[in-house]
């Protein structure tokens, strides 16, 4: 096997005997494969648009099988072969579909193999390191496909709440297609590239609007940390549909539900924190859920990603919900969560601990509510300067430089944080400037869409490029949703961007003096010196 996708590859280079994640070197020649399947569906479907010609059935399988193979979300290889003989007859769909091609590629012609171990063959005959093409070609067609599967994690929530768009099946398509396409050059997967970034603006757009229609703008909440008396079931994942689904399923049963990692905005939410046994928060970043869901007493289910091998101690009581599968962990495939409910109430549960309390639901419309406030605290000299800390957490020890920044930024500059790298200093006291707290939690990493909207707001008020504010963006990335995340910002001109906690192992050197040439990006170095050179350049 060789996966270089996310941040923890192996020695910075890439998983070749085990992913460090947990993927077995069969599950990741089946993803290969159902990657290489994608990019045939996408040739047919191509052609087939070109003609004036779609299914909602193709397109919405290439939600499904982008998203699959994001990291950390299935590792069942029995659950991916289902995948791939779904697949099969979905690329048969679109090839009737489109009529009959003179060059197709072979993505789109060959016949996929009867059983697992001839998938698992095939899947090996099309990992990354057979591709015969140039280095940077390779970088930059990773990049696209990276940030295709991050984009369909976003289009699959707004999905599961009844939301679609069309530019996004159409570019979908289009990108799948280019990636088998010999005759086209770097710079035209760099128009690509720039293109996800801006279809992914699109689609965090639609989930945003997924979201607020259905359950409210968020409005700041204070999360419980601490427990409520009684059962419970805690949700992982990104997934508010099956929160909801869940909260309505448990009302008045006696059973609590806690949130965690990436599920902590949902308190926000008027529709879902109107539900009084959305208890609190659970747990820290994701990357501490084996040794924390030991101590958790009540039934466990991931609805995406990031789920870890699970402990012994905990495995019987944990179950996957949508894409997520892990081999012999029990699969809930629809909305029916008795089996999740019963484990709960055979589970001790919590006793009455109230903890600590933490403030979210700092979304674009509530930060927006108060923009007069904080246009004017900028004016009077109270507030210096904005940072984003935001993005993804992980296990590797350079993190710890977001905890230090945090803690290190002047008390007259304002945080704004996302996604789940937030668990690094989010428990943390930052007190407030005149009213508007020093730390604003805009929610997941889906909600970039708020950040962006915020930012270009501000932008708007003051009259000058987003380049221009006093904004810098700290950002940290371990897997696909923040390559997509991060080519938003870019696609939107957004320049200056300090990544971390390393560069990521699929940017070819002239691919990376690319991005740095034209957006100034740059691995983060010490919280000190990057406060320093950000401040001293900006005062
Ligand atoms: Fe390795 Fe990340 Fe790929 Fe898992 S997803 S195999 S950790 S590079
Ligand atoms: Fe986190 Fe896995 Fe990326 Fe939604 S939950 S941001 S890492």
């Amino acid at each position: 096997m060789f996966c270089y996708q996310c941040e923890q590859a192996a020695q910075g280079t890439g998983c070749t005997k085990i992913g460090v994640c947990g993927k077995q070197p069969d599950v990741a020649a089946l993803q290969d494969l159902l990657v290489h399947q994608l990019k045939g569906i996408g040739y047919w479907g191509n052609l087939a648009r070109q003609q004036g010609k779609k299914d909602a059935a193709i397109d919405r399988f290439l939600i499904d099988g982008l998203f699959t193979t994001v990291t950390n979300v299935d590792f069942d290889p029995a659950a991916i072969v289902k995948i791939l003989q779904h697949g099969d007859k979905i690329r048969a769909q679109a090839q009737a579909l489109a009529g009959a091609a003179a060059n197709a590629p072979e993505a789109a012609t060959f016949a996929l193999a009867a059983d697992q171990a001839g998938m698992v063959r095939q899947g090996e005959a099309h990992g990354l390191t057979t591709f015969a093409v140039d280095a940077d070609i390779k970088s930059i067609r990773e990049i696209i496909v990276y940030g295709l599967k991050g984009m369909a994690a976003y289009a699959d929530h707004a999905l599961i709440l009844g939301y679609e768009d069309e530019t996004i099946y159409a570019y979908l398509h289009k990108a799948l297609a280019s990636l088998s396409d010999d005759k086209l050059g770097l710079m035209d997967y760099v128009g690509l590239a720039m293109e996800c970034g801006k279809v992914n603006l699109t689609t965090m757009g639609l989930l945003d609007k997924a979201h607020t229609d259905k359950y409210g703008h968020p409005v700041p909440t204070k999360v419980q940390l601490g427990t409520k008396k009684g059962k419970a079931i805690l949700v992982s994942g990104h997934d508010l549909k099956m929160l909801e689904e869940l909260l309505k399923q448990t009302e008045g049963q006696g059973v609590n539900i806690y949130t965690h990692g990436e599920m902590i905005p949902a308190h926000g939410y008027p529709g879902l924190k109107k539900y009084t046994h959305l208890a609190g928060n659970f747990g820290g970043a994701w990357q501490d859920q084996a040794k924390e869901f030991v101590d958790f007493p009540g039934s466990i289910i991931f609805n995406t990603n990031c789920i870890q091998r699970p402990a012994e101690a905990y495995k019987d009581r944990l179950f996957t919900w949508g894409l997520v599968q892990w081999p012999d962990v029990e699969h809930i495939g629809g909305w029916d969560f008795s089996a999740v409910i019963k484990k709960a109430q055979e589970l001790p549960g919590f006793d009455e601990a109230p903890g600590k309390e933490i403030l979210v639901g700092f979304g674009h419309n509530a930060v927006l509510g108060v923009a007069d406030k904080v246009i004017a605290a900028v004016q009077a000299g109270q507030i210096k300067h904005f940072f984003l800390i935001g993005g993804c957490d992980g296990a590797k020890s350079g993190r710890n430089y977001y905890t230090e920044f945090a803690e290190k930024v002047p008390k007259d500059c304002v945080i704004l944080t996302l996604a789940c790298g937030k668990y690094r200093f989010n428990k943390l006291d930052f007190g407030d400037i005149g009213g508007i707290p020093r730390l604003l939690d805009v929610g997941q990493c889906n909600d970039a869409y708020s950040a962006i909207q915020i930012a270009l707001a501000l932008a708007g008020a003051f009259k000058c490029d987003v380049n221009a504010l006093p904004l810098s963006m700290i950002l940290s990335w371990y897997e696909q949703k923040a390559v997509v995340i991060l080519l938003t910002l870019l696609s939107l001109g957004i320049k200056n961007i300090k990544l971390g906690p390393t560069l990521p192992a699929f940017i070819s050197p002239n691919v990376l003096n690319f991005l740095v040439q034209n957006f100034n990006i740059g691995p983060i170095g010490t919280a000190e010196g990057d406060l320093k050179q950000i401040l001293g350049a900006a005062a």
